[in-house]
């Protein structure tokens, strides 16, 4: 029996660290373009690090007890009785409860409160969905519906509504979203951190992540992150461009 647990834990310490190894060299998700991204990683990170031990030595004992202990005829009676342990409940119970109320910590409520709990931001948007596109509205009276542009290293609150049905604002690059519900304001903040445009990257647009009805999958509009000068010269052309055009109308 000593010699079978021996084996089965060199076995389940070589799977775990594969695991390992793979979860924290593997990027299984693209580059973020916001501090919120990082937060929402790291913790999808620490999870994975915590299950892969759990998930190896599940699968190495399964397959270890069927290959070595199974029965390949029919069974003529029953097995000898099985006697759980106090001591291994007790400390299955103490190690799963500290790890349960560690991870509802941090980066449960910590990183939640960090996502957004913060009440200051640099810049407010507002945006409305509808069927199916988006509208955007800058608190400098600027209107858009075929883009999105914020500058980089701001942090950004969306106020962010619906005038139909339900929608959700869901910008992949940035990490978070929320749904956009007719008759509320939802808020999002974002920090965002560095530089790209939808053009290049198709995770930098906001998509609608809620089923609202045929167009639903292409109610999506490119989203930029440009430089802070460049974002003030996209300002100024916007204002220039609406004040030519209401002097000549
Ligand atoms: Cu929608």
């Amino acid at each position: 029996m000593n010699r079978d647990w021996l084996k089965v834990g060199i076995i389940w310490a070589v799977l775990t660290a594969l695991g390992e190894v793979a979860v924290v060299t593997w990027r299984m998700f693209p580059e973020g373009y916001t501090r919120e991204y990082e937060v929402v990683d790291e913790a999808y990170i620490l999870l994975m690090v915590l299950a892969v031990p759990v998930f190896m030595f599940m699968i190495t004992m399964l397959t270890y007890s069927v290959i070595k202990f199974g029965s390949r005829e029919q069974p003529t009676e029953d097995g000898p009785p099985m006697h759980g342990s106090n001591r291994v409940i007790v400390a299955w119970l103490v190690i799963t409860s500290a790890l349960t109320v560690g991870i509802l910590i941090n980066p449960g409520f910590v990183g939640l409160s960090d996502i957004r709990g913060e009440e200051s931001s640099d810049m407010v948007i507002e945006v409305e969905g509808q069927r199916w596109s988006w509208k955007v509205t800058y608190d400098n009276g600027i209107v858009t519906t075929d883009e999105l542009i914020v500058p980089v290293h701001t942090r950004i609150r969306f106020d962010i509504t619906a005038t139909d049905v339900l929608h959700s604002f869901w910008v992949p690059a940035f990490g978070t979203k929320i749904d956009a519900v007719p008759g509320r304001t939802t808020e999002l903040y974002i920090t965002t951190e560095r530089t790209g445009t939808g053009e290049e990257d198709l995770n930098l647009r906001v998509q609608c992540a809620e089923l609202c009805g045929l167009g639903h999958a292409r109610m999506a509009m490119p989203v930029s992150v440009v430089g802070e000068a460049e974002f003030d010269a996209w300002v100024d052309e916007w204002l220039a461009a609406e004040s030519a055009a209401a002097e000549e109308g």
